[in-house]
């Protein structure tokens, strides 16, 4: 690599934080079963010990994203919260309404036909909000399981209607600087049809909410082969791309590490960012998130495979020679524009990363670091007798 590409590296990874869900620390599973880990966390206070831990060694995780009803079911005391974060290192993050588990909830939240179902969910959004406001977060992220089963059971244009009505609402509790992320995803829970199922009804649902609602991208939710990077492009030229969710899929909403099934496909994604920077000379404004559980993995160890997997991907974006992409591009120089592509990708940014490490005091290889710490030995200890019983989905 040249001085100008480490040097490129080092201040993408200077400007790339990424944000740590509570939830990927907690026992989670998949429908059929949960295998639960004795080092699992529990309490608020555990999970953020343990994002400390991959923020300790990573340098790249400052925030926590919190699920109200799993971290915070009594709306929780905001300066406890704090000074729980801060005692591990890290911040409270983006707030995570839960519109999804309670019993009332069958029939949806937002589209549930039952208004006094809807009002319950627009009041959990609102004391969502309210916590958000408390913990100086910015972003509250709104995903729901709303949807039909079956063809003719749901009225499809009267529930989009109620959701334009809820999302509004939840916009005008907003304080100044917050935002309001708007996630999609095209089937599960609801296997009919669900009522955001993509990007374009994210997006259209976003803009009618008002000015400080986004779209948020959940890596993990389209459909088979589905170009995300155009996605990303076309809301990052709306100015309408909020954050992203990351995770990867085989499948379907697999919830598998970033980048273990496709690595070129983040590295697109990240390329049309960086793309967009280069273009406009403006920073884009977008959250990075993790949302991931790990049903087999180590919790911790998935979590700091997720982030070193993310800085290299996103350091194989930044050595992207843009200004040859774009001029093969403008003489259809198909080859050429490519190969501009494929190179970055192949360059071994590794030795640039470890670099960037070693200037900030972080271990080399933070998995390895991890590894010898003994962190897992001393939690399983502190843990095993309660870690059973704390599980917080599927
Ligand atoms: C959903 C979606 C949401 C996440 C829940 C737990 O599939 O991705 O973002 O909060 O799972
Ligand atoms: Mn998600
Ligand atoms: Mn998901």
């Amino acid at each position: 690599m040249t001085p100008q590409q480490i040097a490129h590296v080092h201040r993408a990874l200077d400007g790339f934080a990424i944000e740590l869900p509570s939830w990927g620390f907690a026992n989670t599973g998949t429908r059929f079963g949960k295998f639960t880990q004795p080092a699992a966390a529990v309490t608020i206070g555990e999970k953020f010990s343990d994002a400390g831990q991959v923020h300790a060694l990573t340098g790249a995780c400052p925030t926590v994203a919190l699920h109200v009803l799993w971290d915070l079911p009594e709306g929780g005391d905001a300066a406890g919260v704090h000074a729980l974060a801060r005692q591990h290192g890290v911040r409270p993050g983006s707030i995570n309404p839960n519109l999804f588990q309670d019993q009332r909830y069958k029939f949806g939240s937002f589209g549930n036909p039952d208004a006094e179902v809807r009002a319950l969910a627009r009041r959990h959004v609102a004391d969502s909000v309210a916590i958000a406001t408390a913990l100086e977060s910015r972003d509250v992220s709104l995903w729901f399981a709303d949807g039909s089963n079956y063809p003719g059971t749901a009225n499809i244009r009267q529930r989009r209607a109620w959701f334009i009505e809820g999302l509004r609402d939840s916009h005008a509790r907003l304080t100044p600087g917050q935002r309001l992320l708007v996630e999609y995803k095209p089937f599960e829970p609801a296997f009919y049809h669900t009522d955001i199922a993509d990007w374009g009804m994210a997006l259209l649902l976003a803009r009618a909410a008002g000015p400080a609602a986004r779209v948020l991208v959940d890596t993990g939710h389209h459909y088979q082969s589905q170009n995300i990077e155009q996605i990303v492009a076309w809301l990052l030229a709306e100015d309408m791309l909020g954050g992203f969710h990351f995770n990867d899929r085989k499948y379907a909403d697999d919830d598998l590490t970033l980048g273990s099934i496709d690595p070129y496909q983040v590295f697109r994604i990240f390329h049309e960012i960086a793309l967009f920077e280069h273009e406009t000379g403006r920073q884009a404004d977008v959250a990075f998130m993790i949302d991931q559980s790990h049903n087999l993995k180590g919790k911790i160890e998935a979590m700091i495979q997720t982030v070193t997997v993310a800085q290299e991907l996103y350091a194989k974006a930044a050595i992207v020679d843009r200004q040859a992409l774009l001029d093969a591009q403008t003489r259809c120089d198909l080859v050429g524009a490519e190969t501009r592509l494929q190179d970055a990708f192949s360059t071994d940014v590794r030795p640039a990363i470890v670099a960037w490490r070693q200037a900030k005091g972080l271990p080399a290889d933070p998995l390895a670091a991890f590894h010898r710490s003994g962190y897992v030995e001393r939690i399983t200890a502190e843990r095993r007798h309660h870690a059973q019983s704390g599980s917080s989905y599927a």
